[in-house]
């Protein structure tokens, strides 16, 4: 794969080169239609659709890269990641709903166009239990809150065959790397950062990008790194392996704390916890984050992982942090995210960009270009492609 620096690059969207990086790809991934969020008690139009698959491919493909179908596979290190509990209801959820007359009951209630879809509305919040044993409700209605923390991630008829078939695009990402890619990308929709070992949200139902770093362990790397560049901060991957040394997880993200979501995590006292002390790294940053800031912060993740001595990484390449993107209030450039690519790629280690966020469709295919055109060159840096 020829060598391009960002000189040779007369810009980011009209590359000298072909992108060469496998695009692992599932049709099943359309099949998620959220149709909506219930933010703030009322029901707003969606922001993670499907066409937002879509324009990430027809760019990918313009820029030469070789798309791959997904390949199955099976449930065991999805078993390591998430609670049976939890894949339980996102399979079994929506039929168990629509079985209890959950749809018809409040259909008298809904407008024009009645919305099929699970939503919670009781949630055990640490205040309500208050160390109490965390039940399993008996109605299909009360278990929606026992494994979903927001209102605004809908379960439909197609969302668990969509989210079961982005595992099997991550896995079969890890498998392209495993067989001597030095880096491939996993178009995975729906996303996945939000979603812990037994709670889905944030548009996720299922953590992409924290099953393909089990399936990097599984396969033979010692130590994995996983560096969330999405504009939010990844609480589900981040828990996922607070416990553990063996995988370090460094995000960059929008400031919880100046009012974004997840709220409840993502600050940056957050290091890890026992055995995992001090492998996880979180950089908040201020609303208006622009490029030289973003990318400084990218630089503290990126040497952080050099320093824990990772053998593979795993990239969470949200673009919503761009400037245009209407879910948060970064602002991130197309030579951002080429920068940012770059950077990871000059780590020389085997790399699965796992699709996490991103909403503002006109650019949301340009955006992953970017990143990845970044990543190749940077991998060729440093040898990690030959
Ligand atoms: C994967 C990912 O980027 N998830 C981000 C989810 C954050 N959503 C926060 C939504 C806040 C309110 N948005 C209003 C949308 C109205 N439809
Ligand atoms: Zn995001």
């Amino acid at each position: 794969m020829p060598y391009m620096s960002d000189a040779m690059g007369p810009s980011t969207t009209t590359p000298t080169h072909p992108l060469a990086i496998p695009v692992v790809w599932s049709a099943d991934c359309l099949r998620h239609e959220p149709k909506g969020e219930v933010w703030l008690g009322v029901m707003t139009p969606g922001t993670e659709l499907p066409e937002r698959a879509h324009v990430i491919r027809a760019e990918l493909e313009s820029a030469g890269a070789p798309v791959v179908d997904a390949r199955r596979h099976g449930d065991q290190t999805l078993h390591a990641v998430h609670d049976r509990g939890l894949l339980d209801f996102l399979e079994h959820g929506y039929r168990q709903w629509a079985e209890a007359g959950l749809f018809a009951a409040v259909a008298q209630w809904s407008g024009p166009e009645p919305v099929d879809r699970v939503v919670p509305y009781v949630f055990p919040t640490a205040g309500m239990v208050d160390g109490l044993p965390l039940r399993e409700p008996a109605g299909i209605h009360g278990r929606a809150g026992r494994y979903g923390y927001d209102t605004m991630t809908l379960i439909g008829p197609g969302t668990w065959l969509a989210a079961r078939a982005a595992v099997d695009v991550a896995l079969t990402a890890v498998d392209l790397v495993g067989s001597g890619h030095a880096a491939a990308y996993a178009l995975c929709r729906p996303p996945g950062h939000h979603v812990t070992h037994d709670a889905y949200g944030g548009s996720c139902y299922l953590n992409n990008a924290a099953v393909a770093a089990q399936a990097l362990r599984e396969s033979g790397s010692g130590r994995v790194a996983i560096v969330d560049i999405d504009a939010h901060h990844g609480n589900g991957t981040q828990m996922v392996f607070y416990d553990r040394s063996d995988v370090f997880y460094g995000s960059l993200h929008v400031d919880p704390g100046a009012g974004w979501f997840p709220h409840y995590a993502g600050y940056a006292d957050e290091s890890g916890r026992g055995e995992g002390a001090g492998t996880n790294l979180n950089l908040p940053l201020p609303e208006g984050t622009p490029d030289d800031d973003w990318l400084a912060a990218v630089d503290r993740i990126v040497d952080a992982v050099g320093r824990f001595g990772a053998d593979a990484v795993v990239v969470s390449l949200g673009v919503d942090a761009a400037v245009d993107d209407p879910e948060s209030p970064l602002r991130v450039t197309h030579d951002g995210y080429r920068a940012a690519g770059d950077r990871i790629g000059r780590l020389g280690l085997p790399t699965v960009a796992v699709q996490e966020g991103g909403y503002h469709l006109p650019t949301l295919g340009t955006l992953v270009r970017s990143c990845l055109t970044g990543l190749q060159s940077g991998l060729t840096v440093t040898g990690g492609i030959s």
